[in-house]
Parts: C-alpha cells; sequence; structure tokens
C-alpha cells in the first residue's frame, strides 16, 4: 500500500504516526497537492492529501477514513483506540448530563 501526499500535512501526519503504530508497512510518495498537482491528480482524480493506494488500486482518502481501514487490517488487539470501558464510561457521563427526562430531573430537584 502506498501513502501519497506531504508529511507537512497534519492529516498525512496522522495517517503514517497511525500505521507505524499499528504496524503496518506504507510505503510513502511525497507528492503535493499543490506544487506537483497534475502527478497528484493521476494518482486521484479527486486530489485529496492524504491517499491511500490499496495493493489492488483502489484509492482510499481521508485521513480518518484511511485510519479506520488500517485499524480493521490490523485487528482488535493492536487497535490504538480507547478501550471500551473508557468509550463506555464516557458514554455513561454524557448521558447523565445531557438526560432531561422528568424522573431525571424530578431526582435532581431534591
Ligand atoms: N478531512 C480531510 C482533510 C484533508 C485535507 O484538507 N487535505 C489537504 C492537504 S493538507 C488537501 O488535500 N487539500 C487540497 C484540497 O482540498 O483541494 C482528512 O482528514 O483527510
Amino acid at each position: 500500500m502506498k501513502l501519497i501526499g506531504m508529511l507537512d500535512s497534519p492529516y498525512v501526519r496522522r495517517v503514517a504516526i497511525s500505521a507505524k503504530r499499528l504496524g503496518i508497512a506504507l510505503e510513502h510518495e511525497s507528492v503535493s497537492v499543490f506544487r506537483t498537482f497534475e502527478q497528484f491528480r493521476q494518482i486521484n482524480p479527486v486530489v485529496k492529501a492524504p491517499t491511500l493506494v490499496l495493493d489492488d488500486g483502489q484509492v482510499l482518502m481521508d485521513s480518518t477514513l484511511i485510519i479506520d481501514y488500517l485499524e480493521a487490517l490490523a485487528g482488535p488487539e493492536r487497535t490504538l483506540m480507547p478501550a471500551p470501558i473508557c468509550h463506555d464510561a464516557l458514554t455513561r457521563c454524557h448521558d447523565d448530563l445531557t438526560c432531561t427526562s422528568p424522573k431525571r430531573t424530578n431526582s435532581m430537584q431534591k
């Protein structure tokens, strides 16, 4: 797989760093959406960095989507995402703070 884009872009960097942390080797090609627009357009007609070219020629773009793809390839044991317990705790906290059901409102008024 080949990562296309300049490493001075935070979006390209976050993909490169995530891939490294996930143990996925990516080739990297420094092609600029500004300075080498035509070369970029040949790879991805939408001209968005980062672009990930898969081994079968498919093209992915958007750093979040690319990282999701890399996460799926790496598997749950290598994930960089927070543990589910953290996610659950944050969700419960959020729900508690935003819950406006009458029951909740009454109990809060006591
Ligand atoms: N939401 C996108 C943002 C990517 C982005 O804005 N990339 C810039 C380079 S840093 C780009 O491709 N600019 C050219 C354009 O939008 O036409 C992501 O996370 O990948």
